[in-house]
């Protein structure tokens, strides 16, 4: 038997790490019936954390797909990590979900994970609830919780719930929504209903009203009902919650100990209740314009949000149906690379155990297997229908290491295994490094750095080793030189014979046409790397012939791909070719080619060569406490400020700083914050090297070039 859309339910947990969102999955699957007892993260026996690497380090690392049956629904159940590092798995699991949950710590509050989540709910228009977790732990504090969320993220966040008594005795929650007071047996579970105590019961109308407030606000008949009668019934209600939380203008606040398994089942309620099913949100936007609704009459769309690689099973892949209704055997197309690709089996999955369907319908999570080239962010639907589901945009990297070469027999087998992992993990990218010779891995933190090393050296049995990635500087002039270079070489019979006379510019766009020189003939050619090259030919009178243009050109390139200076790439150079001489015999495409390239590194040395770098803007998010650590360490890193900004209880910084400062800065920022910081960093600009470092680079690169 398979769900109608309207009974679909895709919720996903989301929170800074250690909120307890895995716990609170568990406990939800047992609530449910779906598992017979509940795991503990200590033990590793959590249906979620199922992959050894998690239960080794004790953490979510990947997005794991469950699925509850409560009441009338099917709640399918994404479980996210909450570490920064693999934020990718968050915002994949929020382009399938319908309703975000986000818990919050009771004893810690709105955390700096709470508020880059909660970002990206709102640029991905997730409705949303606040679960706040742990009232039973003892420094919990459900107020002041409260206070910073409404603080944050504004007066829509309305408590539903609060806790008659927190801490080590919490068993009772005050319910303003139903207006009854649940209370739960020792060991947790369900809770008996009864009347609100009359000392909690101003506050409980209080809130009540409140609420429905909030829930009429949003829609006028509501709105003059509301008016009328002084209160809204309960399908009124209802009604209204249901329009105001999927348009996002209100954020219902529960509250619950996962661990004790106090409180989440009337939190499924509320989802069943309440929060909409996929059919209820706007239709899927389609890369290129145009929308898919959710509909199972419609042709079937299968959406891939996430692949992993099992040990034993292969590559998983998991999906929503946008549209239509699949089963086992049938025959797709990847609209991305037109791969045909067979349905072998649908699998509904919780954690590591799977069991197959015949078939899901519009709205639905599940998995599969066995896919031939098929990768997240790829739509499979009919041959003939061409649609692609918008796709998901995930973060750039932020950070860089190069692999140690391993041995020669070992390279060819590290490459593959990483670009296994690269290919179910959007958010990486590795890059092969002409310039800098090195294979780079480009990752969101160190964290996930060491996983990836992890996997490949647990899975693939291939020792992985980092080393100081380097900096891909790059050369400039800053003023005019001008030179000749004769090239001339008797060897037996035929010789070799080229003179080139250039001179070099920096280049601009707009500069005035060269100085007493007579152009005849310009190609201005944007540079691979960045930057442009201006190749003038100013020759007159025949000193040299023009067939040799190509071969001087060349010169001039070989040695913009390995500068002077540093041997990085050069660029924004003009180039012009002004007279020359040629012989008969002994001219040929090479001796000129050499020719230029000599000429070129002679003018390029005298003038004033300049080292560029990379800069990058680094916004960090940081709490007032280390705001002043964070402000010093950046001092040293030749940072310039750009502006400070207060979010909520959070301080923004943004600053410019040279890549090369920037090695290993995700572990240090953790050192120096307790991990009360994030960052982000995207490249700005190419800048000069300040003077000093300039000459250390260049005598590095000159007894480099010594010993080699
Ligand atoms: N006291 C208390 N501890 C909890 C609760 N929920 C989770 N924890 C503990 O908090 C830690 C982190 O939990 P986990 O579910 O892994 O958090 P996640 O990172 O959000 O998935 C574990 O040691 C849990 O046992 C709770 O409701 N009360
Ligand atoms: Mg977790």
């Amino acid at each position: 038997m398979s769900f109608e859309s309207k009974n679909i339910r895709n919720v996903a947990l989301l929170g800074h790490s250690g909120c307890g969102k895995t716990t609170f999955a568990e406990t939800m699957l047992f609530e449910a019936k779906e598992i017979p007892r509940r795991g503990t993260i200590e033990a590793g026996s959590t249906v979620s954390d199922y992959t050894n690497i998690e239960k080794e380090k004790g953490n979510s690392i990947f997005s794991t797909l469950m699925h509850a049956k409560w009441k009338d629904s099917k709640i399918n159940i994404i479980d996210t990590p909450g570490l920064d590092d693999f934020v990718g798995e968050v915002i994949s699991s929020l382009k399938v979900a319908d309703t975000s949950v986000m818990m919050l710590n009771a004893a810690a509050g709105v955390e700096v994970g709470t508020e880059i989540l909660w970002e990206y709910t709102l640029k991905m228009n997730t409705p949303t609830i606040f679960v706040v977790n742990q009232i039973d732990h003892e420094k919990s504090d459900f107020d002041a919780t409260l206070e910073q969320a409404i603080n944050r993220f504004g007066t829509n966040v309305i408590p539903f719930q609060y806790p008659l008594n927190q801490g080590y005795g919490f068993d009772s929650i005050i319910d303003a929504l139903r207006m009854v007071m649940y209370v739960f047996p020792v060991g947790g579970g369900k809770p008996e209903k009864q009347p609100i105590p009359d000392s909690e019961l101003a506050k409980a109308k209080e809130m009540h009203n409140a609420l429905v407030e909030a829930a009429a606000e949003n829609d006028e008949t509501l709105m003059e009902r509301y008016f009328e009668v002084g209160t809204l019934n309960e399908d009124e209600l209802a009604s209204g919650l249901r329009i105001a939380l999927a348009n996002q203008e209100i954020f219902p606040v529960f509250c619950c100990s996962a661990l004790m398994n106090k409180g989440s089942g009337r939190i499924m309620g509320f989802i069943n209740d309440i929060c909409p099913s996929p059919a209820d949100r706007p239709p899927a936007r389609l890369e290129g314009g145009g929308v898919l609704e959710c509909n199972s009459s419609g042709d079937p769309t299968v959406f891939i949000y996430k692949t992993l690689s099992e040990p034993q099973v292969g590559m998983v892949s998991y999906f929503k149906v946008y549209s239509g209704i699949i089963k086992p055997g049938d025959e797709f197309v990847n609209n991305e690379n037109r791969t045909s690709e067979r349905i072998s089996q649908i699998s509904v999955s919780n954690g590591k155990i799977r069991d197959n369907v015949n078939e899901l319908r519009a709205g639905d999570l599940g998995m599969t297997v066995k896919l031939k080239d098929t990768h997240s962010n790829d739509t499979l639907t009919n041959k003939g229908n061409e649609d692609i589901i918008e796709k998901i945009d995930f973060p750039s990297p932020r950070i860089r290491a190069a692999i140690k070469p391993p041995g020669k027999n070992d390279m060819e087998k590290l490459m593959k295994a990483l670009h296994t992992i690269e290919e179910e993990d959007p958010t990486l990218i590795i890059e092969q490094s002409r310039q800098l010779k090195q294979t780079i891995l480009h990752a969101q933190g160190q964290l996930h750095m060491d996983i990836i090393k992890y996997r490949i050296e647990k899975v693939n049995g291939i020792t992985m080793e980092f080393e100081r990635p380097k900096i891909p500087y790059r050369e400039t002039i800053q003023k005019m030189a001008q030179d000749s270079y004769r090239h001339k070489k008797q060897s037996g019979g035929s010789g070799q014979f080229g003179e080139v006379h250039m001179r070099i510019e920096p280049y601009y766009e707009g500069m005035p046409e060269p100085d007493g020189l007579n152009v005849r003939s310009k190609e201005i050619e944007e540079l691979p790397w960045g930057g442009t090259l201006a190749f003038y030919w100013c020759i007159v009178g025949g000193s040299i012939d023009s067939k040799y243009s190509n071969a001087i050109k060349k010169g001039v390139m070989s040695k913009m791909e390995e500068g002077p200076l540093t041997g990085s790439y050069c660029q924004d150079i003009r180039v012009c070719i002004y007279d020359g001489k040629m012989h008969a015999v002994d001219s040929n495409d090479m001796a000129f080619m050499i020719a230029s390239t000599m000429v070129f590194k002679k003018n390029f040395e005298n003038a004033s060569p300049q080292l560029l770098e990379p800069i990058y803007d680094l916004e960090i998010l940081c709490s007032d406490t280390v705001m002043g650590d964070v402000m010093s360490d950046l001092q040293t890193r030749r940072a310039i400020i750009q502006g400070m900004d207060t979010e909520g209880h959070y301080q923004k910084i943004m600053a410019k700083v040279p890549l090369a400062e920037l090695y290993k800065y995700s572990s240090s920022l953790r050192s120096i914050t307790q991990g009360r910081a994030k960052f982000t960093r995207s490249f700005a600009e190419y800048a000069p090297v300040p003077h000093e470092i300039q000459k250390e680079l260049v005598m590095a690169y000159k007894s480099e070039l010594e010993t080699a």
